[in-house]
């Protein structure tokens, strides 16, 4: 018999790593488990044959695995051993794991007179609903489930008149949570490896808050992320997508319909997960706080989805006015003090009164630890029980570190606080998907804070490695590996086929530049075959061959990637897919133009040339819907970004090496005189107004605000030429518009005072502008004459003048 290690999961001290042990070795020296890839179990079991699962694919990776003395093979017919009041969801996710392991399930319950059958059996259920637990663990020398923290359970095999499997829940999630851990180890076979796996989570609230703009999650892909988290150990789902218009501008009024139909199977999904559907509300934009009609609608509101069976509630304060109304300022000294009244109200009055779960909430100010007087107040004066979300350091927060989290906790004043994790939201970035690894959250936060929740992307099924990722953290964060869990999840979305695993990464690999993580990687494997092309190129040896194959690999992906085992991280992603084929199409055409130039076959070169201009229009279509403060759905609104830069800096490159030697070249992207940039405008982060001079459209300048009139954007020649051409290219592609300068006039100028207008704007990002005749210019101008509709910035990728129009 093996003993139970000392380090159980109820301490939180990091056991020992035996990597670098054998299996064989580290069993014998009967080791408990952290979480780490070397596992203390005989090779046979790890590799598992039989088509079954092995303890090192276990994700999250539980607390503590031993080696037990019998491994249990269900086939045939299997006997569970339930209790009266035995958790529903766990006895039918056992039932479809057995069925799809190809057993048949014979279900008895505890006490009845076919308790002792033979062959296989299952006793599932925690000790208090299920009498056998403690019967069944006591055979098997394991000690129960009773210490283990809120979500823990026991796994054990072993032969007690027949071979036994144990499912023992701490509780009912966590009974649920065992046959999860079962299924994994089965992996769609019928052994079940000789273990005591023993586990639970070091932090208690692990999942997502649908928190972003932009376009709701669809009904199916919540259901589908239920699944989801009910497989990963993930407990919570916060629904408070800000475009459902019922829970911010209408938050009065009622639900109706197919509406409420449609949050009645999400509440009932959720829980048949063991998800905790979190109702969350933003009453903020025109509260009265103080108002009993408006305490009075809040209840009314949740009333109506506590009939449901929504058992938790929250209070979204975000991005809503800092100033109190005439009334509310009558009766509070501040904003905090108002806030604190009306939660304190409804934990008193309507949760605690109810006997539901805490009230939780995000303030006004949730981001940065340091205090401050809303902060105190928030904290001092909203009652104890309440849980408060906070986003970190910032509204993006590249690192959570410990000294910060305990900052904030002081700066509350809460014993509650658990984070709003803003990854890998890209409400900010709608052209973006984040595919990178969760990181830089420190490995001690559980000490200090509840959990946390990601606020996901719009794109649901791209937001799943995220959410994996998250599962692993918070089940563990002391031996949480971001890129074990990260390999972990894309391996399950791509399925078992190594084809599709292989191009997921090549896909996946041009989405990883996370812009709000200074110094975060820039498509590296990409990169680092461009790199190896250029070196090769320069040192005028033969190269790129890796480069090829990967390009040729990107163009596939849409064919490649299709059959893979999540067809919604397909779709969601198509678009990006579809856009990186098309720019390694244009790639492909520069690779052959680039081998003409060095073999000196000039006219090939420049036949290769002319194919690359259609395929980066393509990859510049406007593909990604998108949904605004309208409400109203769009198709085809963003082009997406893809491939990091990384494309676009080629592609400069590459034209630089033909206008080396065919200047006049029709296919050459016209490129303006040598000038220097200006504006009236502020100036966004480090975009320069000289990135609109430096001949590469990979840069831009932007602004950091919408535009007045008489504002302008404005180059200078230094000398007078005369000049037949214009064009500025602004916004993020030639075909779609966006942050630019909707109503303006061009304006040239030889001597920098009097002007002549020579063309106006019409909407779209370029505007171009060719003269009959030559003019004498030395300055040229984007003056604003209107305002821009949706109160856009502006960004200027290029403003160039020229002798003579390009030919094309
Ligand atoms: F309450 C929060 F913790 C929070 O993050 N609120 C919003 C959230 O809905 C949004 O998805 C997220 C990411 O864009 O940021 C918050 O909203 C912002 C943040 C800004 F910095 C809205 C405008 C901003 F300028």
């Amino acid at each position: 018999m093996h003993r139970m290690s000392p380090s159980s999961p109820a301490d939180s001290t990091p056991v020992p790593r035996v990597r670098g042990l054998s299996r064989r070795h580290a069993l014998g020296l009967g080791l408990a488990l952290g979480g780490t890839l070397a596992l203390p179990l005989p090779a046979a079991l790890a590799d598992a044959g039989h088509g079954s699962g092995s303890v090192s694919d276990l994700r999250p990776r539980p607390r503590s695995v031993q080696g037990s003395e019998h491994e249990v093979v269900l086939r045939g017919k299997v006997t569970v051993v339930i209790g009266a009041e035995t958790d529903t969801a766990a006895q039918e996710a056992l039932a479809e794991v057995l069925q799809s392991a190809g057993s048949r399930v014979h279900t008895v319950v505890a006490g009845s007179a076919d308790d002792i059958v033979a062959g296989p059996r299952i006793h599932l259920g925690t000790p208090e609903d299920n009498p056998t637990i403690a019967v069944q663990l006591e055979a098997a020398g394991v000690p129960g489930p009773d210490g283990l923290a809120a979500d823990g359970y026991v796994l054990a095999t072993g032969r007690n008149r027949g071979p036994v499997v144990t499912l023992a829940g701490r509780d009912a999630r966590g009974t649920y949570y065992a046959v999860q851990t079962l299924r994994q180890l089965l992996a769609g076979g019928w052994r079940v490896p000789a273990v005591h796996v023993r586990d639970a989570p070091r932090m208690e609230i692990r999942g997502a808050i649908e928190g972003f703009y932009g376009i709701p999650w669809s009904h199916q892909a919540r259901l589908d992320h239920f699944a989801f988290y009910g497989a990963h150990k993930l407990n919570t789902y916060i629904y408070t997508p800000k475009d459902d218009l019922l829970l911010r501008s209408k938050w009065r009024e009622l639900y109706e319909g197919e509406e409420l139909e449609k949050l009645a199977e999400l509440v009932g999904t959720a829980s048949a997960h063991h998800v905790s559907f979190t109702y969350a509300l933003s009453p903020g934009n025109d509260i009265t706080y103080g108002s009993d009609e408006d305490f009075e609608a809040t209840v009314t509101k949740f009333e109506q989805l506590r009939e449901l069976g929504v058992t938790r509630f929250y209070i979204a304060l975000d991005d809503i006015p800092g100033e109190l109304d005439d009334a509310d300022a009558a009766q509070f000294a501040s904003l905090a003090e108002a806030q604190a009244h009306y939660l304190t109200r409804l934990q008193e009055d309507y949760v605690q009164a109810h006997g539901l779960e805490p009230l939780e909430t995000v303030p006004t100010h949730y981001a940065g630890s340091e205090p401050s007087a809303y902060k105190r107040t928030f904290g001092e004066q909203t009652h104890p029980d309440v849980r408060i979300q906070w986003t970190g350091e910032g509204v993006f927060s590249p690192e959570v570190t410990e000294d910060s989290v305990v900052r904030a906790v002081e700066s509350y004043h809460t014993d509650h606080l658990f984070i709003w994790d803003n990854f890998p939201v890209n409400d900010g970035r709608r052209d973006r998907l984040f595919l990178n690894p969760l990181e830089g959250r420190a490995p001690t936060l559980h000490e200090h804070i509840a959990g946390f929740t990601s606020n996901p992307m719009i794109e649901p099924y791209a937001s799943l490695i995220a959410l994996a990722n998250y599962a692993d953290y918070c089940w563990d964060p002391i031996v949480y590996d971001a890129e074990d869990s990260w390999q972990a999840v894309l391996d399950e979305l791509a399925g078992a086929d190594e084809k599709i695993r292989h191009d997921l990464r090549v896909f996946v690999d041009l989405n990883l530049h996370w812009p709000y993580r200074d110094g975060s990687p820039t498509a590296p494997a990409l990169s680092a075959d461009v790199e190896a092309f250029w070196a090769a190129y320069d040192g005028g040896t033969d190269g790129g061959q890796e480069l090829s194959e990967r390009l040729a690999t990107i163009v596939g992906l849409e064919d490649t990637l299709e059959p893979m085992a999540s067809p919604g991280f397909y779709a969601d992603t198509l678009p990006w897919i579809t856009a990186a084929g098309h720019w390694a199409e244009a790639l492909r055409a520069q690779l052959e133009m680039l081998r003409a130039i060095v073999e000196d076959r000039l006219e090939d070169a420049s036949a290769a040339a002319a194919r690359v201009g259609q395929h980066i229009a393509a990859a510049g279509e406007a593909t990604v819907p998108d949904q605004r403060a309208d409400g109203v759905y769009r198709e085809d609104q963003i082009v997406p970004s893809v491939g990091d830069g990384v494309f676009e800096t080629f592609v400069s490159r590459a034209w630089e090496e033909l206008r080396a030697v065919l200047p006049d070249d029709p296919s050459l992207p016209f490129r303006g005189l040598p000038a220097t940039a200006s504006t009236t405008l502020g100036t966004y982060q480090d975009y320069a107004p000289e990135r609109m001079v430096d001949g590469d459209l990979a840069t831009m300048f932007w602004s950091d605000a919408a535009p007045e009139v008489d504002d302008e954007i404005r180059i200078d020649l230094e000398q007078i030429h005369p000049i037949t051409f214009a064009r500025i290219q602004m916004a993020g592609s030639d075909t779609t518009a966006g942050d630019q300068i909707y109503e303006g006039v061009l304006e040239f100028s030889a001597d920098g005072t009097s002007w002549s207008q020579v063309g106006s704007t019409d909407g779209s990002s370029v505007l171009e502008v060719t003269l009959p005749e030559a003019q004498e210019v030395r300055v040229a101008r984007l003056r604003v004459t209107g305002k821009n509709p949706g109160g856009q910035w502006v960004q200027v990728r290029e403003f160039g003048l020229g002798e003579t129009a390009p030919a094309s």
